[in-house]
């Protein structure tokens, strides 16, 4: 009985820690009209959910400051774009989204995950 409920309370602890990794930042919205820095950090892109407007370039500036192998590469993959991050050494990306829609970016692993929204 004792094992079940301490299984339960780690299933919701689990959860909760994974609910405010993704949701809470997920869920703002960064709006951005020609740059923006990206942490690559603890696990999550910050921000995370950036829109941005369509035939504009907008210059993603990823500074990586996780030293684990996860983090070393970012992925568009819709766009096949895959670039190399050196620790703590900032990596411009410039951009020019011309079609509507969401972008994905992700690490190679796909556990650091963000969204580029294009309007
Ligand atoms: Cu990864």
């Amino acid at each position: 009985m004792i094992t079940t409920i301490v299984n339960i309370a780690g299933l919701l602890l689990i959860g909760l820690i994974v609910w405010w990794f993704w949701f809470s930042k997920l869920n703002t919205i960064t709006k951005v009209e020609d740059f923006v820095e990206i942490k690559v950090k603890d696990g999550v892109y910050q921000p995370a959910f950036i829109q941005v407007k369509a035939n504009h370039p907008v210059t993603l500036r990823f500074i990586r400051e996780d030293a684990t192998p996860c983090a070393e590469v970012v992925v568009f993959s819709s766009l096949n774009i895959s670039e190399i991050l050196t620790l703590n050494k900032p990596k411009d990306i410039v951009l020019t989204f011309k079609n509507l829609g969401e972008y994905e970016f992700t690490c190679q692993m796909g556990m650091y995950k963000g969204k580029i929204v294009v309007n």
